[in-house]
């Protein structure tokens, strides 16, 4: 219980000072606009689900191309 609530203050702290998401360690929401180019965007699409999944909504009329802004 003790550790849980640590790491719940440790992400507190880290979303407190206002860092940037980049980086594995940082596995907030993505958006298009995160991504320098269509193909950076599609190709973490498909790791992250998807089709199937898209947890970051980067595919939003789900034809399974992310990012069509992008391309
Ligand atoms: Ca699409």
């Amino acid at each position: 219980m003790r550790r849980k609530t640590a790491a719940v203050a440790a992400g507190v702290a880290v979303m407190a000072l206002g860092l940037p998401s980049a980086g594995p360690a940082v596995a907030g929401d993505r958006d298009c606009s995160d991504f320098s180019s269509w193909r950076k965007a599609q190709r973490f699409y498909k790791k992250h689900g998807g089709p199937r999944y898209d947890p970051h909504r980067l595919d939003a009329d789900h034809d399974g191309i992310a990012c069509e802004s992008l391309r």
